[in-house]
């Protein structure tokens, strides 16, 4: 089986992670071409990645590529994110640009049959996210999955599984912790819904296997560590369709690192996950760990396992894990929230009936 031959829109916080990945732990793929905005980004990453530096994996099967600017032996930077997508040496494609080009890409990537890997979110809102569900519903296959990597964390993964026994009776409650040691000062306080908490909307949504049909979000009074009208943190409650209950504190300027926690309430016992698996130690009267300073050393397992399952996935010609419902679902849910953030009241969610959609 030939590699699977990706390229990467977008290579900032995230797209610059998964490029890292492919050429360092990924087995299966090879990271063909990237595209950004910043180019002079674009270019030193195409660089670093291309000049045997990458480590780890053997590059004696990359070949050099065609157009686009050359760059040592492997990796070419190309300038149009739409040329990236449509090229005919890349399979798949990885999209890790800002949410507001996802919809104009995604599309992109269906009209030209590309299985994508897309961070969240799906789009900017519920209408366009949905436009894009119907388009992909139209080619009879699915192509797109949504980057909701927590659920392929093994810690959440356990839970899940738990849950989905029913050792412990029927779920009635989630109690979720986010806290992010900080956040940039451009982070205002509807980031902290669409780009933080959506996680908590996609874990209650997946852990319960119901759908949110209201949220409330509150709004404490803020830290004075934010910039003025950032509403840091904010306290979450999620109605699920079956009268189950999730909440979540979400706080991404904690100051103290990163920390992700789940507890599962059910009829006979609850469960909790991301209390810190790391080494504890009791020593000068004090007791404790390290706490990890971001996201992608908190969930490095999960996205490894994401990415790698993507490209075995997409090598058999599947498509699995959190699909393009799953991501207009999510982007409803925070464009209720955004409304319910500004009016501080309770608001419905709309969604469109599934079974209309997908049949
Ligand atoms: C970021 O985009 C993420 O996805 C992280 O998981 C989350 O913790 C952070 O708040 C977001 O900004």
């Amino acid at each position: 089986m030939n590699e699977l031959r990706i390229g990467i829109v977008g290579v900032g916080v995230m797209g610059a992670d998964h490029a890292e990945r492919i050429a360092r732990k990924t087995a299966g793929a090879r990271l063909v071409a990237v595209s950004d905005a910043d180019q002079a980004r674009a270019e030193a990453l195409a660089a670093r990645l291309s000049d045997g530096s990458a480590g780890g994996k053997s590059r004696e099967s990359s070949a050099r590529h065609a157009g686009g600017t050359a760059y040592a032996e492997t990796v070419r930077v190309v300038e149009d994110p739409m040329d990236l997508i449509a090229a005919d040496d890349i399979d798949a494609v990885i999209l890790a640009s800002p949410g507001f080009a996802h919809a104009e890409q995604l599309f992109a990537c269906l009209e030209h049959a590309k299985p994508v890997l897309c961070e969240k979110p799906l789009t900017m809102d519920a209408a366009s996210a949905l436009r894009v569900v119907e388009a992909e519903h139209k080619l009879g296959r699915q192509l797109i999955q949504v980057g909701f990597m927590r659920r392929f964390d093994p810690e959440y993964s356990a839970l899940k599984e738990l849950l989905d026994s029913g050792d412990l009776g029927r779920t009635l409650l989630l109690h979720n912790v986010h806290r992010n040691k900080s956040a940039a000062p451009t982070f205002r306080s509807e980031m902290i819904v669409r780009d933080s908490m959506v996680h908590e909307v996609d874990i209650a949504r997946w852990l319960f296997g119901e759908e949110i049909t209201r949220i409330t979000v509150h709004t404490p009074a803020p830290t004075s560590l934010v910039a003025e009208g950032v509403l840091d943190p904010q306290l979450a409650v999620f109605e699920m369709a079956n009268g189950a209950m999730a909440d979540v504190e979400v706080f991404v300027n904690f100051q103290v690192g990163y920390e992700v926690r789940c507890e599962a309430v059910a009829e006979r016992g609850s469960a909790t996950i991301g209390l810190g698996s790391g080494v504890f130690t009791r020593a000068g009267a004090r007791w404790g760990g390290a706490m990890p300073a971001d996201f992608r050393i908190r969930f490095e397992q999960a996205y490894d396992i994401e990415v790698q399952r993507w490209i075995d996935a997409t090598a058999r010609g599947e498509t699995g894990g959190p699909s393009a419902w799953d991501g207009y679902a999510a982007a409803a849910v925070c464009e209720a929230g955004l409304e319910s953030l500004s009016t501080g009241k309770p608001v419905d969610v709309v969604l469109a009936d599934r079974a209309k959609i997908l049949g």
